[in-house]
């Protein structure tokens, strides 16, 4: 399958970005977390975006933030589980790479690892850079944008690495606004950040308390745009 494929593909079903990597941009992915540790056979990834409402994210309660989050979620997934039966439909193989679950878990440090880093596989396909508040920012939606990807063993032509960083001039809103100072050279603390942005409420469901570090950016909305 062709790049222009797949992408007329994922756009049909819904999506708002598609990219693609050379499985060869992987090179320095931690051990384990590597697509050829899901799926020997991947040659490239597929990155797909789909992009949450602004008005939840401006609300201030988070409960309309956290089920528009869901509902992107649930979306994406059947994007991305349909493009991979595109694919295989056209003679390739195709293995989806959910957000969750995923299996690593250090208990101490309250620490989970998707099986292969969305953000990541975000970068290398072309779609945005990597802010310092860690999420993946594209430069139409900015970092309003939920990820999924398929790994697949075509071949399609490699989309180009997003280069410039937008985060030169901003003052580090994110890092000084993070209620529980959980965000440091471009990483995140799950320890600090998990207890106070992930809770059950006291009906017992899952709810985000915080979205700060994603609210204070310049360029949440895209580049250039607030
Ligand atoms: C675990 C997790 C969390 C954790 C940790 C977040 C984090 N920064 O990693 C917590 C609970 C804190 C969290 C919070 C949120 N999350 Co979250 N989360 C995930 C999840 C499931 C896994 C991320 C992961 O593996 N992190 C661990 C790794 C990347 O971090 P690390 O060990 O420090 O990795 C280091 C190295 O190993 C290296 N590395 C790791 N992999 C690779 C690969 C290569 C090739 C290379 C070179 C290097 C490398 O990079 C790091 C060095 O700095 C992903 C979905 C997914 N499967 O990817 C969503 C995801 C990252 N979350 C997302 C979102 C939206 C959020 C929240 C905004 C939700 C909210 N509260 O509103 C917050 C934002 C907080 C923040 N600033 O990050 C989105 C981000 C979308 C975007 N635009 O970027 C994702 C991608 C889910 C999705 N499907 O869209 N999340
Ligand atoms: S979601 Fe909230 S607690 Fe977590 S890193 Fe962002 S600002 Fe900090
Ligand atoms: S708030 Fe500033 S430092 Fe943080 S990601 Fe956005 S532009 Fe970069």
């Amino acid at each position: 399958m062709t790049s222009a494929e797949i992408k007329k593909r994922a756009e049909d079903l819904g999506a708002n970005l598609c990219g693609i990597a050379s499985i060869d941009r992987f090179k320095d992915s931690p051990a384990g977390f590597h697509p050829h540790d899901v799926f020997k056979k991947t040659k490239s990834v597929i990155s797909i975006a789909c992009r949450i409402p602004e008005g939840p994210v401006e609300a201030e309660n988070l409960i309309p933030y956290f089920v528009s989050e869901e509902i992107v979620t649930t979306k994406l997934n059947s994007i991305v589980f349909d493009l991979s039966m595109v694919i295989e439909d056209s003679g390739y193989a195709a293995v989806i790479v959910p957000s969750f679950p995923y299996d690593y878990w250090d208990e101490d440090q309250m620490e989970g690892k998707g099986i292969v880093s969305l953000k990541h596989i975000a970068y290398y396909a072309g779609l945005g850079y990597i802010g310092r508040n860690s999420l993946l920012c594209n430069k139409k939606y900015g970092n309003l944008i939920k990820l999924g990807a398929i790994l697949t063993d075509a071949e399609p032509e490699p989309d180009e690495i997003y280069t410039d960083d937008m985060c030169e001039s901003c003052g580090n809103l994110c890092e000084i606004s993070c209620p529980v100072n959980a965000i440091a050279d471009k990483h995140v603390s799950q320890k600090k950040c998990r207890p106070y942005s992930e809770v059950k409420n006291k009906r017992g469901a899952d709810i985000y308390t915080c979205n700060i570090c994603r609210k204070v950016c310049p360029n949440r909305n895209g580049i250039g745009k607030i």
